[in-house]
């Protein structure tokens, strides 16, 4: 008889590497593993000060604590092994688990399910990868590949049980958004102004961009988190600075720069603005579930491998989209990554805005196909012999 207890510790190891895509793809995923399953999770980073912009309450003088029932602890090397490894290992991003716990594991009587959570891609190759099977090289250990994905041979995307129902209800909630923008300081949405949020690597095109919205018959409204990014934004309105609060008017252009915002108010800014310009793996993510037009921006690697990764995306997003607005997302969405032609195709995208608006939603009813990347990773620990 199976054992309801057995695989109720799971351990998941974050490194931050960059930015802060890694522990926001983590910290949801925990998160949910104890809200949705009922699962013991300890989340194991090795810099809470990232972290902390995540989550403003984060101690992170503190070795652990607990947050929303996930215990947050501390990754410092070497590690001190916890009197048990947990029955479910989760190593992200292939952040490489300390050799100590390694050799615990290897040690357990029954050999803990140890999950090697990968990026996310929309690459073909990613579907005959997921799920396989690698044996440790000298310990009895195996690890499984994970892939987050898109399509049904993958492991999908997070999202969090009633996470389309809240955001449908906020979208439809007036007033409840007139609170939002008030909590947050900003004014109502002029009739007929384009909101958007801009969160990138930056593009050095920006500036000629700015200038566009600035011209414009449209008024566009554009939410600017803080950090290098806003400072090329700060200078073309003839600023040093750009601190959280600042805001700047040219023409038919505001500018705002945001604080970096709590995760949970972030996704809810995607879904209160009409396109969310977003990058990397969680904000693109999020702004998919957001069911608004959106732009991304890759995390740029060496030799231009992440043009191959939009490039899949792109065929997968726009198929079932007609061929006009297709092409002018995709003309936009390329000269926003070649940070060049961004002037010349912003006019055709916004064009289509009502198609790629109507789009999103579609997207979505077709990823719903293929369940969210917590359960599938849970079904596929029971199966590993748990
Ligand atoms: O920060 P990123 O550039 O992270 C990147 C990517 O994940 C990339 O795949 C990885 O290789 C690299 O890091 C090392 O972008 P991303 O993935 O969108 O993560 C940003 C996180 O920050 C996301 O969880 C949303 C969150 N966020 C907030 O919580 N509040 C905010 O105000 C903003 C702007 C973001």
């Amino acid at each position: 008889m199976t054992n309801p207890q057995r695989g109720r510790r799971w351990d998941l190891f974050c490194s931050v590497v960059d930015n802060y895509g890694d522990i926001g793809v983590c910290w949801r995923l925990a998160r949910q593993l104890v809200a949705e399953f009922g699962l013991e999770v300890r989340l194991w980073v090795d810099d809470l000060h990232s972290f902390q912009r995540l989550l403003p309450g984060l101690d992170t003088e503190r070795e652990q604590q607990s947050w929303l029932g996930v215990r947050v602890c501390r990754w410092r090397e070497p590690f001190e092994t916890e009197p048990s490894v947990a029955e479910v290992v989760i190593e992200a991003f292939a952040c490489t688990l300390p050799a100590s716990y390694l050799a615990a594991m290897a040690a357990c009587k029954r050999m803990p399910v140890w999950i090697n959570l990968e990026y996310l891609s929309a690459e073909a190759w990613v579907g005959e990868c997921h799920g396989l099977a690698s044996p440790h090289p000298q310990l009895p250990l195996c690890t499984y590949f994970f892939f987050p994905g898109f399509g049904a041979e993958t492991g999908g995307l997070l999202r969090e049980r009633e996470l389309l129902e809240r955001r449908r209800a906020f979208q439809c909630d007036g007033a409840g958004r007139a609170d939002f923008w008030r909590g947050l300081d900003l004014p109502q949405p002029a009739n007929g102004e384009l909101r958007l949020s801009l969160f990138s690597y930056g593009c050095a095109e920006l500036p000629a961009l700015l200038r566009c919205w600035s011209e414009s018959p449209r008024p566009v409204f554009c939410l600017l988190p803080e950090g290098r990014q806003a400072e090329p934004v700060a200078h073309w309105f003839g600023q040093a600075q750009a601190e959280p609060g600042a805001h700047w008017q040219r023409g038919n252009l505001q500018v705002r720069v945001m604080p970096f915002l709590e995760q949970d108010h972030y996704d809810r800014l995607l879904w209160a603005c009409d396109l969310n310009l977003v990058r990397g793996e969680d904000s693109f993510v999020r702004a998919q579930w957001a069911g608004r037009p959106l732009v991304w921006q890759l995390y740029r690697q060496q030799e231009n491998a992440h043009r191959t990764k939009l490039e899949a995306f792109l065929e997968r997003y726009t198929a079932g989209l007609a061929p006009e607005p297709a092409r002018a997302l995709c003309d936009f969405w390329r000269a926003w990554d070649r940070e060049a032609g961004v002037v010349t195709a912003w006019p055709g995208f916004i064009a289509h805005y009502d198609a790629l608006m109507c789009h999103a939603e579609g997207w979505i009813e077709r990823q719903k196909k293929v369940g969210d990347l917590a359960t599938n990773l849970v079904q596929f620990c029971r199966g590993c012999r748990l």
